[in-house]
């Protein structure tokens, strides 16, 4: 074995790949990124369905440290995302610590001397002082609706985010299952070319319209030449995306206008009441996620498109069947039907303090300490943990605010020549009573949804409570007070 790493890192989608850019500007260079796809990119290599793009403005949707003047939309495609993720690991000269195709198979922290022994899925062991997991925990893996019959369709079936390029939908009879933020980023494109497209609704989303535009090249150049120019664009976006946390945390009548817009957008793009009353959801304004779409309610409007709305209760053949008895025969089933997010499982198997595991430490659902560390496994870390989602602005200023932590803590470390950091239980417990009673006021719990925000037991293991401007002030600094250090 060779000598223990000062870092491991797991994952190589945004936060992996911005933990480890900070790590070498920090001149911390012996680290590993393990990433068990043989590409970089995270949900970004993964989702690849006709029609994905970012649905968050693309100028709030990227480094603050490595503006793109050259992003062709607002709301940028996903092709051009993944080659800015791929752009940024070569010009930080991430390439010799990038391990593509190795995943972790399990982790095990070594008590004596106060290391992690990662066992590799290739069956390597790797030593390393601190254990850093940006592996995804929400939106990673897919979800396949539990419906009888499906796994024996005789046609294609596949999953929005394992898109199957080489079956063309191009004149074939398709159904879509879901109508979440994926399927209505699908719908339209498919709406095009299929020959009849059948559109399996359990929940209408909110949808709202979508300010899209192609950026035009005198603005290009004058990012490049002016890149204040783009930092300030920036800094406007997030400020007005981060208004509308008032409407979800603070002031619920702010979300009221919204929904009231939303209201008027259906009945602007949305002629037939049958069609219009099927896709005006039945519960309040955010507590889902908030969709973003001009062409989603005209193209289910096209003569070969249907929204159905009864469930399907069983696949047989070619045929799905639905709860009201109606049968439609499709060539394929795209399964849009999302993530294990709030109960997802530990990202590999942890072993901390005790041999305990990770998952016996989530036995009464996830949680973390700033979506970042949990009592019981020292020297571990979360990039995108527990609660540090966002129903309202961008991810990637949560995953600079993480990554500000994480290196703190390491510096702090290093600098005072601390073997081993572990969070106190207490504040574990402090944190997340606060957490959860904040959460319990917001319209994520009242709103009168179903959101995989939630566990079935209506616990939000997902989302941060408030602004983001909060979460940067609490992760600016590690703070070494609520860890036993040694
Ligand atoms: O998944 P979802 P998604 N039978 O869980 C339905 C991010 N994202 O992949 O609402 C029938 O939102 C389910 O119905 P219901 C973003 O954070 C980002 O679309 O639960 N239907 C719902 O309609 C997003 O929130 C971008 O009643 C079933 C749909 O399937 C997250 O990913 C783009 C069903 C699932 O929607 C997940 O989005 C895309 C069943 N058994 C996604 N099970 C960006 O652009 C589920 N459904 C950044």
């Amino acid at each position: 074995m060779t000598a223990p790493l000062a870092v491991v890192v797991v994952g190589a989608g945004f936060g992996g790949l911005g933990m480890a850019i900070r790590l070498k500007q920090s001149g911390i260079d012996d680290f590993v990124i393990l990433e068990r796809a043989e590409e970089l990119g995270g949900v970004w290599r993964d989702n690849r369905y006709p029609g994905v793009a970012c649905d968050v403005p693309v100028h709030v949707y990227s480094f603050s440290f490595e503006p793109n003047p050259d992003w062709s939309r607002f709301f940028a495609p996903q092709r051009e995302i993944l080659a800015y993720l791929h752009h940024c690991a070569e010009k930080y000269g991430l390439g010799p610590h990038l391990r593509l195709g190795m995943g972790v198979a399990r982790a095990e922290f070594d008590e004596a001397r106060g290391l992690w022994s990662i066992t590799t899925t290739k069956g390597t062991v790797l030593e390393t002082r601190v254990l850093i997991a940006a592996a995804g925990l929400a939106l990673t893996t897919p979800v396949l609706p539990d419906i009888p019959g499906l796994t024996t369709f005789e046609g294609k079936v596949f999953h929005s985010s394992r898109w199957d390029a080489s079956t063309p939908l191009d004149g074939k009879r398709v159904a879509v299952i879901g109508t979440g933020a994926s399927a209505i980023q699908i719908i339209p494109e498919v709406a095009k070319v299929a020959k009849q497209l059948h559109v399996f609704q359990r929940t209408a989303p909110w949808v709202m319209e979508r300010p899209d535009f192609a950026i035009p090249a005198g603005q290009k150049a004058l990012f490049r030449k002016r890149p204040s120019v783009q930092k300030l664009l920036r800094g406007a976006i997030w400020s007005l995306m981060e208004a509308f946390a008032v409407g979800f945390v603070v002031e619920p009548r702010i979300n009221e206008l919204r929904q009231k817009l939303a209201t008027r957008y259906i009945a602007k793009q949305v002629h037939d009441p049958v069609l219009r009353a099927n896709v005006t959801p039945p519960y309040t304004l955010g507590c889902k996620r908030i969709l973003f779409s001009n062409d989603y309610y005209p193209s289910l409007q096209r003569p070969n498109v249907e929204l159905v709305t009864e469930r399907v209760r069983e696949v047989r053949g070619r045929t799905l069947i639905t709860a009201d008895g109606k049968e439609r025969e499709v060539d394929a089933i795209v399964c849009a039907t999302g993530f294990e997010a709030s109960e997802a499982p530990a990202p590999f198997e942890l072993r901390g303090l005790g041999g305990h595991t990770l998952e016996e430490a989530w036995k009464d659902g996830v949680e973390a300490y700033l979506g970042a560390t949990v009592a019981g496994f020292p020297n571990f870390f979360f990039i995108v943990g527990p609660n540090t989602g966002l129903g309202h602005s961008s991810m990637i200023f949560m995953i600079e605010s993480q990554v500000a932590y994480v290196l703190d803590a390491i510096k702090t470390m290093r600098a005072k020549g601390l073997g081993r950091v572990s969070l106190r239980p207490e504040v574990q417990r402090a944190y997340n009573e606060r957490l959860q009673e904040r959460l319990a006021r917001t319209v994520w719990s009242k709103g009168g949804c179903v959101s995989w925000y939630t566990t079935k037991a209506g616990k939000n293991t997902t989302l941060w409570p408030g602004f983001t401007f909060e979460f940067r002030a609490r992760t600016r600094k590690w703070d070494e007070e609520s860890y036993e250090v040694g």
